[in-house]
Order: C-alpha cells, then structure tokens, then sequence
C-alpha cells in the first residue's frame, strides 16, 4: 500500500504539437483515480499546476530563444520542482501526469533532493540527451535527460536550486530507437547503460527489467520512473507527438510495470508525451491508465 499523491503538469511548450496540456484532465476523466483509490487507501488528487502557455515568450535576439519556449518551459518546471520536493518530503510517492517529457526535469529537481544516489528508469523512444548544442529541434522536450545529468543551458541545468540531479551511472534507458547523433556521442562519453528497443525483442522485457533492477538496486537508494509514452509502438499508442514504429507492445510494457511492482522499488514515477488531441478511440490515454494501475498494485 502506497500513500500517493498525483500532480497534472499541463506542460505543452516543450514541444511543437498542441495538447499534451490536456493530458492530466483527460486520464483523471478516463477514471485514474478512482482506480488508484481500489488498489491504496490513502491517494490524494493535488490536481494541476498552473503553467503560463504563450510560446517564445522571449525576444528573437535572445541567444536563449534558441530553446523554443525557454522562459515559459523553466517557469514551469521549477513550479514542480518544488511541489514534488513537498510531495517527497511528506513521505508519499508523487504520480506525476505530463505533459511533454520536460516536465521531467522539474519531477527529478524535486525528487533527487531527497536521495543521496537517485537512480532513474528512462522509458522513451528517443534518450532525451540533447543540449542546445546539438538539439536537432530546439525543443526541450529532446533535453530533460541531460539537463538532469548537469549538460546543457544553465537555466535547465540549475532548476531547484542546484546542479546534477543524477550520476550517469545511475541511468537505464530502456526502449530506445531514435537517437540523435549528437546523444549518442553524449550517452558513450557518460556510459550510460541503454537496452534499446532491439535488445528487448532479442533477450525479452523480462530480462531486460530484471537486469536494470539489478544493476540499478544495489547502487541507489530511490528509483524515480520517467515514462515516455512514445516507446510503445505506435498501434499501441497513436497518441503521441513523435511517434517511432518498431515499439515494444503495450502487453510487455503492462508486463515491465508489473515487475517493478513486484520488485517494489520504484519511488516516484511520470508518465508523459500522452496528447489526447492527436490519440485514436482513446487508445493512449487507456494505455497510460493500464501501465499506471500496473506499476501501483499495492
Ligand atoms: N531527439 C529529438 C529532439 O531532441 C526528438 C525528441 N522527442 C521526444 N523525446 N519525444 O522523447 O528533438
Ligand atoms: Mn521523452
Ligand atoms: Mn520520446
Ligand atoms: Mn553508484
């Protein structure tokens, strides 16, 4: 039995697709937390926070709008920095609903406070390890990774007050297919350990879970879970904003949640990148709802 707090972080400037703001509203109305509150007791709704939602909102000669939305995005990070800071200092687990994956480097500001060696489990597609440097798109949606690693604009790098959330060796990233060249030079300088989506087809979601638990559980004391929606395959879930075919099944991702249950050693989680303005019959938002209810059975 977990005490669970869920925060909706409406987040949609760290990308270019409309609607990933909707997100948090649309898989609490498919019904999240009334199925929370059958598996736990004690499960609080901390509803939204308030993100500013105008793009580039800083002059074209500032060599920050290099990042798109810079501003609005760090603004609102920091916001959730410190709620999910309070969220963990309260002892409960925080359940954060994005939003785009910047929102990422908000969760993991307010949740690394807390530990002295977070390790993380890095869901996606793409390795999210870009900088402005060698961003493709100047979205920081592609950065959160880095950004939590100490590379990147300082702004993004300095969000809760301090530097290097995390240490490389405390990353897995599991499901990845897409990756910029400029990640990976980024992931072999820092060894970052990746199971891509390839790898999960030749040794089996099992295994690869329980090697990242193994390699993770003996070195950190906390294991936040970012979640990228976009590492399902598309005909699981369509309702993304950069979709890559070659994904890992919803049933072996429901499968993956259920171990990390079992083993019982996530502390925090997000799931992110849902946009129920560009979903099908509500498929994505019916995924992240059974990946949720899988990983927090009791
Ligand atoms: N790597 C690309 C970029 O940095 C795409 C990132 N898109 C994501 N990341 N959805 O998870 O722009
Ligand atoms: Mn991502
Ligand atoms: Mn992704
Ligand atoms: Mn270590």
């Amino acid at each position: 039995m977990k005490k669970i707090t869920v925060v909706g972080a409406p987040m949609w400037l760290g990308q270019s697709v409309f609607g990933t703001q909707l997100a948090p509203a649309v898989i609490r109305s498919a019904g999240l937390i009334q199925s929370l509150q059958l598996r736990h007791t004690d499960v609080i709704d901390s509803g939204d926070l308030e993100f500013k939602s105008e793009e580039n909102y800083c002059s074209v000669d500032d060599i920050r709008c290099k990042i798109k939305n810079l501003n609005p995005v760090w603004e609102g990070v920091e916001l959730l920095a410190s709620r999910v800071s309070e969220i963990v200092a309260e002892g409960r687990f925080p359940l954060i609903l994005g939003g785009d994956h910047s929102i990422a480097i908000g969760s993991l500001a307010g949740v690394a406070k807390h530990y002295r060696n977070l390790g993380v489990i890095w869901y996606d597609a793409h390795a999210d390890s870009n900088t402005m440097a060698t961003s493709p798109s100047g979205n920081v949606q592609g950065m959160p990774l880095a950004a939590s690693l100490g590379a990147g604009q300082s702004e993004l790098v300095k969000v809760g007050g301090y530097r290097n959330k995390i240490k490389a060796e405390h990353v897995v990233l599991i499901g990845v297919r897409d990756i910029d060249a400029g990640e990976q030079e980024f992931i072999e300088r820092n060894q970052i350990k990746q199971f891509t989506s390839e790898d999960v087809f030749r040794i089996g979601i099992h295994n690869v879970i329980e090697e990242a638990v193994s390699y993770l559980a003996t070195q950190c004391d906390g294991i936040h879970l970012s979640f990228d929606l976009d590492v399902l395959d598309p005909s699981d879930a369509p309702g993304v904003g950069t979709p890559v075919a070659g994904g890992i099944s919803l049933k072996e991702n429901i499968e993956a949640m259920n171990l990390l249950a079992k083993h019982n050693i996530i502390t925090s989680a997000e799931f992110v990148e849902v946009n129920p303005l560009v979903d099908r019959d509500g498929k994505t938002v019916k995924a992240a709802i059974a990946l949720i209810e899988a990983l927090l059975t009791n």
